[in-house]
């Protein structure tokens, strides 16, 4: 009996002192006890966080719901975090939206979407795990549509509005999409699902947003894939950068349809033609089909995403769910884990082919101390450092100009696997045009050092432009995960300038090449490179100089990602 008393007071006390301790000692040096939290990197103040869920902008005020454990550093009791911004930025977080409360979803609140509704109605479809961890689908609307800031919101009587019936697996059955309504004012919405092992968007339709009809046909689905978690569906402007509502249809000559889905760890995406009146989809390259590389949002850790439609800015915004590379136990000592990209507008390249990524031009908001570098020679095997700004937390943009591409090397594109490449020639692999790139968040002496390059090859008549992002020597802690990756930038070296930008926060870098054409995330834990220690460095290691057209870096300030009590003016805009 006593022994049983001392444990369970063991319990109860230490992660009582244990998060006192943190909170207390991150006010006093931040850097030093928390070297890998970042400071423009939307993060809740402690605890685990996965996917986005329903962001939205609605009445001036931009929300972001997310999976959060209010309990702990890992996955578990999955609540929607909440929180809000003027500027998709600086952040205020709020009391949790939705939390398990009922039999739909007792055992966690999970991945959903927010649609508008007609007179500007916001309302949320998630996932329920019920009582017997099946999956279902269910409603939940603000209580107060007064209240700018949507704090609370009510669960449907009539949930769960959409069950794992006939022959649906009910642990492969959830994440509901935003709904677009089609010509006969029937709401649509996808839900992830397998169908024999196979990924699949089930197709539900509904007039009242409240009895949903399972449609015959669903609206997608690949026997080259597993389970399709957190789908996304919207279309997208053939000609040019904006953004386009969920439920427009704008015909075959105006718009294309993107079709998102999360599994092995990545986003993938397709792009194809959607017909309202049938609902009909139709892809020229399905899902791992074709003979280049699948099409992926970001070609290192980003799961999970979601968009929604910015209808203040006319854009689209990607928010996507970035995941640790370190270990349990590590989590478990810094406190939290997981966080969300930089938000993203994302439109359909120029190719009709592929998606075109940028952050945000809020982020600019925070550049602080600036540097400029203009039309510099790099030696093949020459490093330098770039100086004048904090490189741990910065904003580096740098385009390169190259010399004679006859002398690139060959490569068979056909043959060609990216990311084993990246891994197999590494940014010590001499070349002839490349590598060449930026060296983030690296030690003084470089034996620490975040690697984001180029290489040019030739290739069946044409040059191929590789992009690797290399962190395998990012950290000499062992036991993290510091795998390479990389992809192809579809870009012709020969009339365009390549062109890189990353954005260093701390522990992560994330890496948009080719202006936004390829994007690789990568979470990265130095042990030297940290605050003031870390250093940027320009490097070339191929045998060909390349010049260094410009490059502009910003030491980046912190953004306001604070709770409401302890935001310092109240929140207007
Ligand atoms: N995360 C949620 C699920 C979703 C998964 C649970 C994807 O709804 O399928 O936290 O990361």
């Amino acid at each position: 009996m006593e022994i049983s008393v001392v444990w369970i007071l063991g319990i109860y006390f230490v992660p009582v002192f244990y998060g006192f301790e943190v909170e207390a000692r991150n006010l006093q040096s931040p850097q030093i006890e928390q070297p890998y939290r970042t400071a423009y990197h939307f993060q809740p103040p402690k605890n685990w966080m996965n996917d986005p869920n329903g962001p939205m902008y609605y009445k001036g005020v931009y929300h972001l719901f997310y999976q959060y454990n209010p309990y702990g550093a890992l996955w578990g009791n999955i609540v929607w975090g909440h929180s809000i911004s003027y500027d998709l930025i600086n952040w205020v977080h709020l009391d949790h939206a939705i939390y398990p409360s009922d039999p739909f979803d007792i055992n966690g609140c999970w991945s959903g979407s927010v649609t508008i509704l007609p007179g500007d109605k916001p309302a949320i479809l998630y996932t329920g795990a019920d009582t017997k961890k099946n999956q279902v689908q269910n409603l939940a609307v603000p209580k107060n549509l007064s209240d700018p800031l949507l704090r609370e919101w009510v669960k449907s009587n009539q949930n769960p509005l959409m069950t794992p019936i006939d022959g649906i697996d009910p642990n492969f059955f959830r994440d509901p999409t935003t709904a677009w309504q089609g010509p006969d004012r029937k709401w649509r919405v996808i839900i992830g699902s397998q169908i024999n092992g196979h990924g699949t968007a089930l197709l539900y339709q509904s007039l009242d947003f409240v009895t949903w009809t399972r449609s015959q046909k669903p609206l997608h689905s690949s026997n080259k894939t597993i389970m399709w978690e957190c789908p996304d569906f919207y279309p997208v402007n053939i000609h040019g950068k904006n953004g386009v509502d969920t439920s427009m249809q704008g015909g075959a000559t105006a718009t294309k349809h993107v079709l998102k889905a999360s599994f092995n760890s990545s986003d993938y995406y397709v792009v194809g033609n959607y017909e309202p009146k049938t609902d009909q989809y139709l892809v020229v390259t399905d899902f791992m089909d074709g003979t280049q590389p699948p099409l992926r949002y970001d070609y290192g850790k980003f799961y999970a995403s979601k968009t929604f439609y910015d209808s203040a800015k006319q854009r689209r915004i990607l928010w996507g769910w970035i995941n640790e590379s370190d270990r349990e136990s590590d989590d478990i000592k810094k406190g939290w884990s997981g966080l969300q990209s930089i938000p993203r507008s994302i439109w359909l390249g120029k190719n009709g082919r592929q998606l075109v990524q940028w952050p945000i031009k809020e982020i600019e908001k925070l550049h602080g101390k600036q540097v400029n570098i203009h039309n510099k020679e790099l030696e093949g095997g020459s490093v330098f450092e770039v100086v004048g700004i904090t490189a741990s937390q910065a904003d580096v943009e740098v385009s390169f100009d190259l010399p004679n591409l006859q002398e690139a090397e060959f490569m068979d594109l056909n043959l060609a696997n990216p990311q084993l490449l990246c891994s197999q020639k590494t940014a010590y692999n001499k070349g002839v045009i490349g590598p060449f790139g930026l060296l983030a968040l690296a030690s003084n002496d470089l034996t620490e050092q975040t690697a984001i390059f180029f290489r040019i090859f030739k290739s069946q008549g044409k040059y191929a432009v590789l992009m690797c992002s290399d962190q395998s020597r990012s950290s000499l802690i062992p036991d993290l995960d510091k795998t390479t990756y990389g992809a192809f930038v579809d870009l012709d070296p020969l009339r365009e300038k390549i062109s890189l930008r990353s954005l260093i926060d701390h522990s992560i870098v994330e890496s948009f090449g080719g202006e936004g054409r390829t994007c690789i995330t990568a979470r990265v834990y130095p042990s030297l490179a940290i605050g003031e220690e870390a250093h940027l460095y320009v490097f070339n290691n191929g045998s060909q100089s390349v010049k260094i057209l410009s490059l502009s870096g910003w030491s980046m300030k912190k953004a306001q990602i604070v709770p409401i009590q302890k935001r310092r003016k109240p929140p207007i805009n």
